[in-house]
C-alpha cells in the first residue's frame, strides 16, 4: 500500500460519519483531498444529501466548487457538525501539529466551531511529542515580521529553537497565507514540555495571529497503517 493509498483508507473511513443534512468543515492537504473528493462521489450518487461544505482554505475550495459541492461559510453557519481534515503530527494525547500546508488559521477557526471533529492520517504523523517530525508553523502579520520571528524564537530557546520564515518551496518569494500574512516555522530540536503553556505564551506576543498546534480538539483520529488497518483513537 502506497501512502497515498493509505491516506485514502482513512480519509474514506471517515466520510462514513458523514450524514444527509450536515454542515462539514472541509479539511486541506493530500488525505482531506480525498474526503473531499469521497463527498463530492456520495452526493452525485444520491448517498449522500443536503451537505453544506465550509472549506478551510482557498485550495479546498476551489476542489469543492469543481466538484459542485455547495459550500457557505461560518457567518452562516456559526456551528459546523463534523469537520475532516488531515495533520502534520499527532501525539498520543491527540494534540496535533497543523499547517505546513499553510492554512491552520482557516482550519482553527472551523474546526473549533465543530461538534465533532475527525483527523485522518497515516501512521507516519504520529510522534512522541510535538515538533518531532518537523516545523510548528506560527502565522504573523507582515508588519514587522522579523521581529516577532526573534521573539519566538527567544521565547522557545529551551528548547533549542529556530525559527524561520517560509517561503515558497525555500526560495526567495516570501509565502502569503489565504488570510495575507506570513508564516514562521519553529524548529525544536528539544521536547517544548506543557503544550498549553506554550500555547498561551505565543499568542500573548502582538503580530501573532495563530499556531499550530491544535490541543484538546480532535474527537477521533483515524490511522491508516501499513498493513491497511484502521486504528480509531477516539
Ligand atoms: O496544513 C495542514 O494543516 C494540512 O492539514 C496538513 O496538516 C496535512 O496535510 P497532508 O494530509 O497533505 O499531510
Amino acid at each position: 500500500l502506497t501512502q497515498d493509498e493509505l491516506k485514502k483508507i482513512a480519509a474514506y473511513k471517515a466520510v462514513e460519519f458523514v450524514q444527509s443534512g450536515m454542515v462539514l468543515g472541509l479539511g486541506t492537504g493530500s488525505t482531506a483531498k480525498h474526503a473531499v473528493d469521497r463527498i463530492a462521489d456520495l452526493l452525485h450518487q444520491g448517498k449522500l444529501k443536503n451537505i453544506v461544505g465550509i472549506p478551510t482554505s482557498t485550495k479546498t475550495h476551489k476542489q469543492a466548487v469543481s466538484l459542485g459541492i455547495p459550500l457557505s461559510d461560518l457567518n452562516s453557519h456559526p456551528v459546523v457538525d463534523l469537520a475532516i481534515d488531515g495533520a502534520d503530527e499527532v501525539d498520543s494525547n491527540l494534540n496535533l501539529v497543523k499547517g505546513r500546508g499553510g492554512s491552520l488559521l482557516r482550519e482553527k477557526m472551523i474546526e473549533s466551531a465543530c461538534k465533532k471533529f475527525i483527523v485522518i492520517v497515516d501512521e507516519s504523523k504520529l510522534v512522541a511529542h510535538v515538533g518531532a517530525s518537523g516545523a510548528m508553523p506560527v502565522e504573523v502579520v507582515p508588519f514587522c515580521w522579523k521581529f516577532t520571528q526573534d521573539r519566538l524564537q527567544n521565547l522557545f530557546d529551551y528548547a533549542g529553537c529556530v525559527a524561520k520564515l517560509r517561503t515558497d518551496n525555500g526560495g526567495e518569494k516570501i509565502f502569503v497565507t489565504d488570510n495575507g500574512n506570513y508564516i514562521v516555522d519553529l524548529f525544536f530540536k528539544k521536547d517544548i514540555g506543557d503544550l498549553k503553556v506554550a500555547s498561551d505564551a505565543i499568542l500573548r506576543l502582538a503580530g501573532v495571529v495563530e499556531h499550530g498546534m491544535f490541543l484538546d480538539m480532535a474527537t477521533t483520529v483515524i490511522v491508516a497503517e501499513v498493513e491497511g488497518s484502521l486504528l480509531n483513537c477516539g
